[in-house]
């Protein structure tokens, strides 16, 4: 087993806790994904995941997909 990879996306937007919910099912719900963390102060999205099974464009797809733009990852 691969150890899984952390990256936090940079994410603007999201303003309030139903946002957190908001971003973080749409990326949990990607198989793949071990672990999502919405920063609402920060205005940043912490996941991990192995990948073997999913990239960061499809997360990247899932933030965007919750309505929310990326301007930014590390
Ligand atoms: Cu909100």
């Amino acid at each position: 087993m691969p150890l899984p990879e952390n990256k936090t996306f940079r994410v603007q937007g999201m303003q309030c806790a139903h946002c957190k919910k908001a971003v973080e099912a749409m990326v949990g719900k990607l198989s793949g994904v071990e672990s999502v963390d919405a920063d609402i102060e920060a205005g940043t999205v912490t996941v991990k995941y192995n990948a073997e099974q999913v990239d960061t464009e499809a997360i990247e797809g899932a933030i965007a997909g919750a309505g929310y733009d990326m301007i930014g990852s590390s």
